[in-house]
């Protein structure tokens, strides 16, 4: 009888050099969490084995990228690299101006402090946590219009980052469009587990808010992977490019803010993209006050033109398809141990459902933050959590209950093999199989804003 042979895909580059990793013991572990407070982000990185607690600022650099570093044009003003940078965003993306900023938030806070007041909602396919507190800082108020499959793990809907358009109508008509300065439309949505937008969701959004005269802002940190997404499994665009369909997706919305430390493949940029000449000349003006001159914006000259060559690469088929490929690759690993994960699975990493992993230890104990740390006993990976830590406090000081309580195995780009998927899926279903054994944790320390990046836990 004939076997099937599987058709696999590899890494579209080789490596060039490597980082050397270190291994300490589990005793040495267990201290190093213990003095971390239980807390992942608190952790030394040179503890630190494989390192998924994100993937952003982690990726690798290609050879191309640090030969644009050694062409940076280091001026105060009117670097060459700025305006290469903005060539590049024009083609790519296809906005008219650009801001440069330190990191995905500099734009957040600058375009937050522009066009919210008082009083204002922000309707969006979920929080994130950079993003809301800006809108919340600026005098605004978040109001979650993603559709409800979004907030259950199990659920396979394939477009689980779109926007519930009945909702976002009703939001509308309750607060009137005078209220909204804009809506705010992530692609991949990362609170949701990196699911997509689909194009049809966008174009019935530009359609509501061209009605409404509200603004659509695009929260475009990974809007290649939701690309990917979108060729995969959206009717008809199975033979279009990710570049051409990344531009379609931004020829729905009026403005973006971007964490380049993301898609763009690099270790520190961001920017504010908008279409509007008056709202730039407002952030233009903004951005010299909390980043920089506007043709540097808080960055290096060889940061914006390893940014400008990144962008270039997160458009590429290939490594898009190799990108997501091992994301999947160790996602469908985790399932076959029976690891309970996000489905379907997302573009930069593999959520596991600590609600299902640890159903006995309550939501107010922490669960997901607890298997993070536990997930860092046994191994030395390092993941993230992402549910009531980092939901935070509402204004009126109650917790935030997010119905997902999630642990985060974030891939950094072209960064681990695939033998470091094995080791991870592998000590996931060691934590698995362990599980009833595994007590929640409480919170001895808690930070105004962000907790989750310093908080503080205790055993139980
Ligand atoms: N995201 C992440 O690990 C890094 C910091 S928060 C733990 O996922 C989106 C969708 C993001 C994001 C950062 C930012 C902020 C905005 N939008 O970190 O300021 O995922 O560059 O970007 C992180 P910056």
């Amino acid at each position: 009888m004939k076997t099937m042979i599987r058709k696999s895909w590899a890494e579209p580059y080789k490596i060039k050099m490597v980082e050397l990793l270190t291994m300490i013991s589990h005793t040495q572990r267990n201290k190093a969490i213990h003095e971390a407070g239980y807390n992942t982000f608190l952790l030394r990185s040179e503890n630190v084995y494989i390192d998924l607690l994100t993937d952003s600022g982690t990726s690798a650099m290609s050879d191309r990228q640090w030969a644009g570093m050694m062409m940076g044009d280091e001026a105060y003003a009117g670097s060459r690299n700025f305006y290469h940078l903005e060539e590049v965003v024009r083609e790519i993306y296809g906005y008219k101006y650009l801001v440069p900023t330190h990191q995905g938030r500099g734009a957040e806070n600058i375009l937050s402090k522009i066009l919210i007041k008082k009083g204002d909602i922000i309707p969006g396919n979920m929080y994130f946590t950079t993003t809301r507190l800006h809108q919340e800082l600026a005098g605004g108020k978040f109001e979650d219009v993603i559709i409800a499959e979004a907030h259950d793990p199990e659920n396979e809907f394939p477009f689980k980052g779109n926007i519930d358009m009945d909702k976002l109508e009703r939001c509308i008509k309750k607060y009137s469009a005078k209220r909204i300065p804009y809506v705010s439309m992530a692609t991949s949505v990362n609170m949701a587990g990196g699911q997509p937008i689909s194009v049809a969701n966008l174009k019935e959004l530009r359609a509501l808010t061209k009605k409404h005269g509200i603004l659509v802002i695009h929260d475009m940190t990974r809007v290649a992977e939701n690309a990917h997404f979108i060729q995969q499994r959206e009717r008809g665009y199975a033979n279009k490019s990710i570049k051409a369909i990344v531009k379609e997706i931004c020829s729905y919305t009026d403005g973006a803010t971007m964490s380049a430390k993301k898609d763009a493949l690099v270790n520190i940029g961001g920017f504010l993209a908008i279409n509007d000449r008056d709202i730039f000349e407002e952030a233009r003006n903004m951005v010299v006050i909390y980043e920089g001159l506007h043709t540097y914006g808080g960055l290096a000259g060889r940061d914006m033109e390893a940014m400008a060559i990144g962008i270039r690469e997160s458009v590429n088929d290939n490594h898009m398809h190799a990108r997501v490929g091992q994301v999947v690759y160790l996602g469908e690993k985790m399932m076959s141990y029976g690891v309970p994960i996000v489905r379907p699975i997302g573009g930069h990493g593999i959520f596991v459902d600590a609600k299902r992993f640890l159903p006995h230890i309550p939501q107010h104990q922490f669960p997901a933050q607890t298997l993070a740390a536990e997930i860092f006993l046994d191994s030395g990976v390092r993941t993230m959590e992402r549910g009531v830590v980092s939901a935070g406090r509402k204004a009126n000081g109650e917790n935030y209950y997010p119905k997902l309580e999630l642990v985060r195995f974030t891939i950094p780009r072209r960064v681990y093999t695939q033998a470091h998927m094995d080791v991870i899926a592998e000590s996931t279903a060691r934590v698995f199989e362990r599980r009833e054994f595994i007590n929640g944790l409480k919170m001895v320390y808690e930070p105004k804003y962000l907790r989750f990046f310093q908080a503080r836990f205790a055993p139980l």
